[in-house]
């Protein structure tokens, strides 16, 4: 089970790294070099999926992927439609940092049922965006608006809320392809004031990226974009 896995590595003091794959990009060629790397470099988690999907096929994606190895896949949905029972488990996300109802509860109720009887394991995530420094996809398409960069209070309060609610994971996000990642203060002050698991993303382009964010408080760091790039940076992790 993830929910236990990631549990278990920060009982033991372990930080992890999760790789986005977005199914538009993942032709079977370039996921075998890009998962062979993955395999190398430890990747701990894959997170399928994105805001907005073209020619991708989710279900595809995850077969190929179960196919060269044997990494959990994790749904990062961005709408309903990508939900795929053959995963290990889906971030059930509610935008907290938004305030688009649909965000928020109304996609939940439409996929309900199915989610229920896709008995995927389900990790209730408490999704912030945070701003990268430029516009986004994942703003744009969600309609709703980051919260800023320098205000490190306003995020800790918005994960301090999930938290309340119940959620297992915070996953603050600067979208992909961010100019800037999170800053260090944001994820410190998040860290303070909370005591569920943390993952941070977006824009994270470098080693010492992917390691300030750990040592601010991130148990698990998501990349993207540099990984399609350049999948040999991860071998320096
Ligand atoms: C986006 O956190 C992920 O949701 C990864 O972002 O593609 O910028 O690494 P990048």
């Amino acid at each position: 089970m993830v929910g236990s896995l990631i549990k278990e590595k920060i009982t033991s003091g372990q930080k992890m790294l999760a790789a986005l794959i977005d199914p538009d990009k993942a032709e079977m060629s370039h996921l075998s070099s890009l998962l062979s790397t993955a395999n190398l470099s430890k990747i701990d988690l894959l997170f399928v999926g994105g805001s907005v999907l073209t020619n991708g096929n989710t279900q595809q994606t995850i077969s190929d992927i179960k196919s060269i190895c044997d990494t959990p896949c994790v749904l990062f949905p961005g709408s309903p439609d990508q939900i795929c029972p053959d995963a290990d488990a889906i971030l059930l996300l509610s935008l907290l940092s938004g305030r688009n109802p649909e965000l928020l509860i109304g996609k939940h109720v439409e996929s309900a049922l199915r989610l229920q009887q896709s008995q995927l394991e389900i990790l209730s995530t408490a999704y912030i965006l945070i701003d990268g420094g430029a516009p986004t996809t994942v703003s744009y398409i969600s309609g709703t608006t980051p919260i800023p960069a320098n205000k490190p209070g306003l995020a800790a309060m918005t994960a301090l809320a999930g938290e309340q609610l119940g959620k297992h994971l915070i996953y603050m996000d600067a979208g992909s392809g961010a100019k800037n990642p999170i800053p260090v203060e944001t994820i410190q002050a998040v860290r303070k004031h909370t005591t569920i698991p943390i993952i941070v993303g977006g824009g994270i382009r470098t080693t010492e990226g992917i390691k300030a964010a750990w040592n601010a408080g991130a148990d698990v760091v998501v990349v993207g974009n540099m990984l399609e790039e350049n999948p040999a940076f991860l071998q320096e992790v």
